[in-house]
């Protein structure tokens, strides 16, 4: 668990705390165990778990370590570790969500916070790889660029579910490493399992404190703060828009079958 580097970054602009943050948000689908690995690397039950619903689960939660433990070189430093609302939830679209972590990735460059990777979590209990993971993968290369692509972290979590034996899950993992994620694992992302324990957790954040790429910002933030761009314009914006329009192409072509099997049902 212990930061190994032998040169931390220099703390330059601090917050108001007087503390120079580095943030880890954790991106993926609704139920793929953001807010539970977030609690694991707290070590309490700070975010609330299972319940997509809520307001609050539909806005970037920002929880906070200080002293960041075992890491020389970090004082000064405190860890947002940046719970955020699930992709493809049932009541916001994509755009919507991508949209709120925007801002607050914006925000934290404006007060000078670096960002530590960013955590992309994936259950390997579900079976396919679906055009919707495809588009998760896309946003998600998208919001880092190729520059930040060795700091993000493609999670699995669930391994320790009991509801598929273990060659499936070894199998699954290939699967993912070989097929799906290839292109961005050429790019310098990493692949991890969490294991739902603090171990598994800490694993991943002390690997992302050691990089040498923690000064640079996202793609994102750049686009947003350095270059003055909007939204919409940016690189993981007009991914978002794109996989917006073909969502509702594909919802416009499901109503037109949907009916036409009602004319032929009648
Ligand atoms: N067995 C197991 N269950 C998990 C794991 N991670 C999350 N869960 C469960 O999966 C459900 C969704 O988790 P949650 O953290 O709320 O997912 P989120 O929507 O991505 O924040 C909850 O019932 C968790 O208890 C894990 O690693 N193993
Ligand atoms: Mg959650």
């Amino acid at each position: 668990m212990a930061h190994t580097s032998s040169s931390p970054p220099k703390a330059t602009n601090t917050t108001m705390d007087g503390f120079k943050d580095i943030v880890i948000p954790v991106l993926g689908p609704t139920g793929s165990g953001k807010s539970t690995f977030v609690n694991t690397v707290l070590g309490s039950a700070e975010v609330e778990v299972g319940h997509h619903t809520t307001s609050c689960s539909k806005e970037p939660y920002p929880a906070y370590v200080l002293p960041i433990p075992d890491s020389p070189g970090f004082e000064g430093y405190r860890l947002v570790i940046l719970d955020t609302p699930g992709f493809d939830d049932t009541s916001v679209a994509d755009v919507d969500i991508l949209k709120r972590i925007a801002e607050w990735l914006a925000e934290s460059r404006h007060m000078g916070a670096l960002v530590g990777g960013v955590l992309y979590l994936h259950d390997i209990t579900i079976k396919r790889f679906t055009s919707t993971a495809s588009n998760h993968l896309n946003l998600l290369s998208g919001l880092c660029g190729e520059d930040c692509m060795k700091k993000t972290v493609l999670v699995i979590t669930n391994w320790d579910s009991v509801t598929i034996d273990e060659s499936s899950k070894l199998r699954r993992e290939k699967d993912m490493k070989e097929k799906h994620w290839k292109p961005i694992i050429q790019q310098g992302a990493t692949v991890h399992r969490f294991l739902r324990n603090r171990d598994s957790a800490w694993a991943i954040i002390d690997m992302l404190l050691k990089s040498d790429d923690l000064q640079k910002p996202l793609l994102l933030q750049t686009e947003l703060v350095d270059r003055n761009i909007a939204f919409p314009d940016t690189t993981v914006g007009r991914k978002a828009h794109f996989v917006e329009e073909q969502k509702k192409g594909g919802r416009k072509k499901q109503k037109k079958f949907m009916d036409r099997l009602g004319c032929v049902i009648q």
